[in-house]
């Protein structure tokens, strides 16, 4: 190898290992609260306080496969019960939560929000074309919490007990769900992509998405016979009424997304120092 060769080398080598030093010591900066990666969005529990009720959501290191079996979820997270008592607006009749009832929960990574919703109905029935005359859950959403309804980020996502999917009432392909029922009623299992919902950056840990979940009751055709809301007296509007939902990460799990990122800039650095090998051959006489 020539002087000159090998000195572009070390040149090339250290200028590798100072972009991977620095690149790691932003990465292991990144604290929850701490300097936020480009197009991130600030937290907005960073913003304003906030007294609405919450659902924490669990960052997820595996998505879950939407099946409608929930044997892929993780245990401990935050569960939130939908029923006749922890709902704010109740239309209708429900004479027990066997009747209508469920129980919620949330996880999310940078591309996916996630729900696991466990219903409990005692007669499920899907016999109608819109999708609010029948067995359903609600997802009411206001992505960028900014209490507007109407903007890219806002949504009103029903899927039905025999798995129809609809955004503000129009079948949508835009959200991906699967539905098994069960003895007691019926599981939503429902991934819907961030894009959709964050629409000016990343999330991250401590992002606050308005929120609320709506339970559609239908025992005898026709049209629906009662209706819940969790948080609110609509899931297609007024979000100012909505609760939060608080997207949070496991220290554990920040660690292990870190160490991931760590382990794929050492090999994209052995790929250069690969190629470079390659290269000085091809120099050699
Ligand atoms: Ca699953
Ligand atoms: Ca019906
Ligand atoms: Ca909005
Ligand atoms: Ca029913």
């Amino acid at each position: 190898m020539c002087k000159e060769t090998a000195v572009k080398r070390v040149l090339l080598i250290l200028a590798l290992l100072g972009i991977a030093i620095v690149t790691t010591v932003r990465v292991v900066g990144q604290s929850p609260q701490g300097v936020l990666p480009i197009g991130s969005v600030r937290p907005s529990s960073l913003q304003t306080a906030t007294t609405s009720r919450s659902l924490s959501s669990s960052r997820l290191s595996t998505p879950p496969i939407i099946d409608g079996n929930f044997a892929d979820w993780p245990g401990g997270m935050d569960a939130l019960a939908v029923n006749r008592d922890t709902c704010y607006a109740f239309t209708g009749r429900v004479d027990s939560n066997a009747d209508l009832s469920a129980v919620v929960r949330s996880g999310w990574d940078p591309d996916y929000l996630y729900f696991a919703i466990q219903v409990s109905d005692d007669i499920i029935v899907s016999d109608s074309v819109d999708v609010w005359r029948d067995d359903a859950v609600e997802i009411g959403l206001d992505g960028l919490r900014d209490r507007y309804s109407w903007g890219e980020d806002d949504h009103q996502y029903t899927i039905t007990a025999d798995g129809r999917m609809a955004d503000r009432g129009i079948a949508t392909t835009a959200i991906n769900a699967a539905v098994q029922t069960h003895d007691a009623g019926y599981r939503v299992e429902v991934s819907i992509p961030m894009t959709a919902l964050i629409t000016n950056g990343t999330p991250i840990s401590g992002t606050i998405i308005g929120f609320t979940i709506g339970l559609r009751d239908d025992d005898d055709g026709g049209n629906w016979d009662a209706y819940l809301i969790w948080e609110g007296t609509s899931t297609a509007s007024m979000p100012e009424q909505f609760g939060d939902l608080i997207l949070a990460e496991r220290l554990q799990d920040r660690i292990a997304a870190l160490e991931s990122r760590i382990l794929d800039l050492e090999r994209q650095i052995r790929e250069l120092l690969t190629i470079l090998a390659e290269f000085e051959q091809l120099e050699e006489p």
